[in-house]
């Protein structure tokens, strides 16, 4: 287990970079007011690592959101990503300006492929995504990411990926709670010196719902979704919690003043007979 006692500790990827363990999570948080202010209330709140895509249509909001909070560059983990449209190694090397222009940066800390199979390319994904991640190298090197990485993208992907890939990503950001744990990618992105990070880190929301975790949360003075963020700290995952309100916000950092037992976790990983929501990147529809 990773050591954890703070918002801020690190996990250092594959090629030195220091990475906090906590990232807020701005996937379906509306454009505008609402992103620059939760942005602003979780750098308040203490996050130093925030999670956007070009795909969110909040860049510039959550760029919005980081400045007004006054926060240095330099003290802040940004992670954007790479959508659809923009595959290829050209549209690529224009995608990560046009979004560090949005942002308001001239740099990003990590840098993602979204998607690995667009539905505009489901006969030769192979080739494409190579030329995307020969753009996403060209990126690191330009230090325009200080890391690069992709996200759901399965063992298939990323087995062609390293085929002609020089450089191998440092993450791969999957759909990732109890209901959804994925022990086989899990494992395979950490074998190929992968961070697993995991978006919708408290899946449906059915989980609230089961007995089990109520009375453990009770038991620790926690909520269900603190219990589970943890749950994902003892895995070595790095959760991307999202929320809008401030309490959540601050509540959903509050993880460091107890420790889950090997029969605690268990009883959460037991929950994958629950329903997930998790999208197929082969079938998906865009
Ligand atoms: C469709 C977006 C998934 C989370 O990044």
């Amino acid at each position: 287990m990773a050591h954890l006692t703070k918002l801020t500790d690190t996990y250092t990827l594959s090629n030195g970079v220091e990475i906090p363990i906590v990232g807020f999570g701005t996937w379906q948080t509306p454009d505008g007011d609402v992103a620059k202010a939760s942005v602003e209330a979780a750098i308040n709140a203490g996050y130093r690592h925030i999670d956007t895509a070009a795909a969110y249509g909040n860049e510039e909001s959550v760029g919005a959101g980081i400045k007004a909070s006054g926060i240095k560059r330099d003290d802040l983990f940004l992670t954007t990503k790479l959508w659809n449209a923009d595959h290829g190694y050209d549209n690529a090397m224009k995608a990560i300006d046009t979004s560090l222009t949005k942002l308001g940066v001239d740099y990003v800390d990590l840098y993602l492929i979204h998607w690995p199979n667009p539905v505009q390319y489901r006969d030769n994904w192979q080739s494409v995504n190579a030329e995307t991640w020969r753009a996403m190298e060209d990126i690191l090197k330009a230090g325009k990411a200080r890391a690069i990485g992709v996200s759901n993208f399965r063992e298939h992907h990323l087995d062609e990926l390293y085929k002609t890939a020089t450089v191998k990503p440092m993450v791969n950001q999957i759909f990732l709670n109890p209901s959804d744990a994925q022990p086989e990618l899990v494992a395979y992105n950490k074998a190929h010196g992968m961070l697993n990070e995991a978006y919708s880190p408290l899946g449906t929301g059915k989980i609230f719902a089961v007995p089990e975790l109520q009375k453990m949360a009770k038991r620790f003075d926690k909520s269900v979704a603190q219990i589970v963020l943890r749950w994902s700290l003892q895995h070595d995952f790095l959760p991307l919690p999202k929320s809008v309100h401030a309490d959540r916000i601050q509540q959903n950092t509050e993880l460091f003043d107890f420790e889950l037992s090997h029969q605690d976790m268990q009883v959460i990983d037991a929950q994958a007979g629950l329903a997930g929501e998790y999208t197929d990147p082969d079938t998906a529809t865009f």
